[in-house]
């Protein structure tokens, strides 16, 4: 398998469950601010132009962080990352989702570059803010999940990762994490021993 990533980005949280789940994969570095996932080799694997996308053992390509996370829960069942029970399964794969396409794409997206929206100083102020207010409330729901468990639904499943690369962010985007989290993300950050990428 061949996994196109961009250090800092969140393709961090897939390589996060391929090193749980044991796979063996190469790491296609596609640099996001030297612009290699606008180029045309790179949008010959993944039109979207954007990272994650993992190449399949067939040669085909998955893209999409919560569907590249099902796959390799699926795929790697060994690595417990999603819980067996569908009733269960399904409330990992919600929260997934929400940190992906809430609190990421339409929270620190717009926290972290207004630019890219607007060009109007002031209406950039504001769409930062109602980014950094979106992940603010975006807390409120990851820190009730987590209650006093170790990870977000007890045992880690692909929640964690998602939740791993977003808090990896904070600093960017100028919130303070709540103490709670803070030590969350730790106990994430200390489960792998290659950390240099995220700061
Ligand atoms: N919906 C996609 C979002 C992926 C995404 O936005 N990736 C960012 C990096 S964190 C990216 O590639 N940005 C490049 C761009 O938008 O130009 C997913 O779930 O994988």
């Amino acid at each position: 398998m061949k996994l196109f990533h961009s250090p800092g980005s969140c393709s961090e949280g897939i390589r996060f469950l391929l090193d749980e789940a044991g796979a063996e994969y190469e790491v296609v570095t596609t640099d996001l601010k030297s612009g290699a996932h606008r180029r045309s080799e790179y949008l010959a694997i993944n039109p979207k132009g954007k990272v994650p996308a993992l190449m399949l053992p067939d040669g085909s390509v998955l893209t999409e962080f919560p569907v590249i996370a099902y796959w390799i829960a699926r795929s790697f069942p060994a690595g417990k990352l999603l819980p067996e029970a569908l009733q269960d399964e399904v409330r990992v794969m919600e929260l997934t989702e929400h940190i992906v396409s809430g609190l990421h794409m339409r929270g620190s997206v717009f926290a972290m570059m207004p630019q890219k929206f607007l060009s109007d100083a002031q209406a950039q102020q504001e769409l930062r803010q109602h980014g950094q207010a979106v992940v603010r409330a975006g807390f409120l729901a990851l820190e009730k999940q987590l209650g006093d468990q170790e990870f977000l639904f007890g045992d880690l499943s692909i929640a964690d990762a998602a939740a791993y690369y977003l808090l990896s962010w904070m600093d960017r985007i100028d919130i303070d994490m709540p103490a709670k989290l803070a030590e969350y993300h730790r106990r994430l950050r200390n489960r792998r021993s290659d950390l240099s990428a995220i700061p």
